[in-house]
């Protein structure tokens, strides 16, 4: 697809799915401008781009760099966060200057830059454990941390923006996002990295649980598909679209299947449940396939052995 977007502001372009959308605004020949404080992301994601887009090491909170960084953007994407949910919940009060202050900066220089539209990332966190499936938009929030009060609040935000000062604006609840260029080294990292750092390093995995659980996980470049049409997309202001396959993947097979693409047969270790960890989660799409048009374009098995690969090749 092409979006036919001339130019663009990416906060939190230096990082893992941030880096992704860069890569294919590059391609499309979009004139590309990247915030980032580069707290989580890395300029190794950009490097190959570094000399095709503008770079502005800063953070959201500031106004100054924020509405240099917006001039004559049809669009912004705000990707940068703080992800880490354990980390929201040991500093709430920091975590919300950055999550939620800086996503009001980021609407609000868009609102005085005249800047279109705003993609903003958020996460099916505000959920919580609500045990309907699948998760649809309608249902009401059940945030469980900081973080997703954090990206609950700047869903609100960017709601009042558009019925107030018309700014289009448009919410994206991610699932589980995997690919290339994850971060896999924290215990809490998204659990493809883990595993397939492990496998691509002969070691068993740690399954919390008894490995039934299971998760919604989208590719990154599905994600970013998903961000280009809600970034063009008519009708789409103002509203909130889960992201995810509308399929689920148990823990348990997705270990089987790293062991399948690494040649390996490895049995995994079993530990007690992570508290609070939710056992389920499942997104409907039909209304982002219905307003956006978005259909995932990668299937688990291709996703996974993209992700396999590039762990595999960033070892040696
Ligand atoms: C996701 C988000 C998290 C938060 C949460 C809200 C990611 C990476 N994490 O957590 O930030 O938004 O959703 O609902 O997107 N697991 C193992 N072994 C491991 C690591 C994980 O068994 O070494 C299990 C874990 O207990 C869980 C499942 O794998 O049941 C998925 O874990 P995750 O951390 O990748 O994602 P999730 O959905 O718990």
């Amino acid at each position: 697809m092409k979006s036919g977007l001339s130019k663009a502001l990416v906060t939190g372009g230096a990082g893992f799915i941030g880096s992704h959308l860069v890569d294919t605004l590059v391609k499309e020949g979009c004139d590309v401008v990247v915030l980032d404080d580069l707290s989580a992301g890395s300029l190794s994601n950009l490097d190959h781009v570094k000399d095709k887009i503008t770079f502005y090491k800063g953070d959201i909170q500031d106004q100054n760099i924020l509405m240099k960084a917006s001039e004559n953007c049809d669009v912004i994407f705000h990707m940068a966060a703080l992800v880490s949910v354990t980390k929201t919940v040991d500093n709430p009060v920091d975590s919300a200057f950055i999550n939620d202050i800086g996503t009001l900066q980021v609407l609000e220089s868009a609102r005085q830059s005249k800047v279109k539209r705003v993609v903003l990332s958020s996460s099916s966190a505000v959920y919580g454990d609500d045990p309907f499936l699948p998760k649809h938009e309608n249902m009401p929030p059940k945030p469980m941390s900081p973080y997703a009060v954090q990206k609950l609040t700047g869903e609100l935000y960017a709601r009042i923006y558009y019925d107030l000062y018309g700014l289009e604006t448009v919410c994206l609840r991610y699932f589980n996002v995997y690919g290339p260029r994850q971060d896999p080294s924290s215990p809490y990292s998204g659990v493809i990295s883990i595993f397939i750092t492990r496998a691509v390093s002969k070691k068993p995995p740690v399954i919390y649980g008894d490995g039934k659980q299971y998760r919604d996980f989208v590719f990154v470049k599905d994600v970013v598909k998903a961000n280009l049409l809600a970034a063009i997309a008519d009708g789409a202001a103002g509203q909130i679209f889960n992201i995810g396959t509308g399929k689920n993947v148990s823990i348990n097979s997705l270990w089987d299947m790293t062991c399948l693409l690494s040649g390996l047969n490895i049995k995994p270790e079993y530990a007690p449940p992570r508290s609070g960890d939710i056992l389920e989660s499942v997104a409907s799409i039909e209304q982002a396939k219905s307003a956006l048009g978005f259909e995932p374009d990668y299937l688990f098995e291709k996703g996974l052995e993209i992700t396999f690969k590039w762990y595999k090749d960033s070892r040696k």
